[in-house]
């Protein structure tokens, strides 16, 4: 399991966060996911299964920004 955060811009609403939490759930591997547009933060845990890249471009296909 490994668990981190990354830094998202874009976000304005609980709606945002619900579009970036079902795409990133899409990627393999994905145990959790959590949005939160006030700190502009997404928090994820994936098992061995699951990477940071496809969790980067789970988020840019909901068509936000990953800043960091
Ligand atoms: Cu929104």
């Amino acid at each position: 399991m490994d668990e981190f955060v990354l830094t998202v811009t874009g976000m304005d609403c609980r709606a945002c966060e619900e579009r970036i939490e079902r795409s990133v759930a899409r990627a393999g591997g994905v145990r959790r996911v959590s949005a939160d547009h006030v700190t502009d933060r997404v928090t994820v845990v994936v098992d061995r299964a699951g990477s940071e890249t496809a969790v980067r471009a789970g988020i840019t296909a909901a068509g936000f920004e990953v800043k960091s």
